[in-house]
């Protein structure tokens, strides 16, 4: 299989479940500007989305969004301690991670990473929004280890990343998440996490 990437985007959060599950993979990586693959190959033609990440099955089946690709990875491999199988509660608890993640923090980050939003508007009415919520999370981590409590499942890749994202481009100190910041230090020392870091050299 093929994971298209960016370097430090979303993708990364793939990248960290392919490694948490020895999976092997080739990892092509994609200039979302320009929108072609580091083989100078159209990537729209590849994933209409034009976005990462994709992951493309050696059947050539072309699977998008992250939680999506997240959840194939987990359940094709009976990875039951990231995912927890259908019927069971622990699942529906992790995909409601899941989608929070991805429609209310990975798209709270948006206006930060796109120049066309004016800056007062990202200042006065984003980043107090991203800030809520990241606060929940917070309040969660008080007690909880990881987001499903003593166990590292999928949502943790995601939150990784979105965190990697806090303070270089949404200007969000960590010093009113301490449990946040906890977090993520002791998720930096996972050994997934150090080699899809040293694999899109961010380490
Ligand atoms: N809904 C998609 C969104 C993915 C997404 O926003 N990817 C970003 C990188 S983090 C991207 O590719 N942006 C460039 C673009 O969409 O053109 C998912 O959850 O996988």
């Amino acid at each position: 299989m093929k994971l298209y990437y960016s370097k430090g985007a979303c993708s990364l959060a793939v990248r960290i479940i392919i490694h948490e599950l020895n999976l092997k993979a080739e990892f092509i990586s994609v200039d979302l500007h320009s929108k072609k693959t580091e083989h100078h190959l159209d990537y729209n033609q590849i994933n209409r989305k034009g976005s990462v990440a994709a992951l493309q099955l050696d059947n050539g089946e072309v699977l998008t969004e992250n939680v999506a690709i997240m959840q194939y990875l987990a359940d094709t491999n009976n990875a039951t301690h990231l995912l927890a199988p259908t019927k069971d509660w622990k699942r529906y608890r992790t995909l409601e991670w899941l989608n929070y993640l991805t429609t209310e923090i990975h798209k709270g980050f948006s206006p930060f990473f796109n120049p066309n939003y004016p800056q007062e508007f990202r200042q006065t009415v984003m980043l107090p929004t991203l800030e809520r919520k990241f606060q929940l999370i917070e309040n969660h981590l008080k007690n909880n280890v990881y987001l499903m409590g003593e166990n590292f499942t999928l949502p943790d890749a995601y939150l990784f990343v979105m965190l990697r994202w806090v303070v270089p481009v949404a200007k969000i100190s960590f010093e009113k998440f301490p449990n946040l910041n906890r977090y993520f230090e002791a998720l930096k020392k996972r050994e997934a996490i150090q080699l899809s870091l040293k694999e899109e050299n961010l380490a």
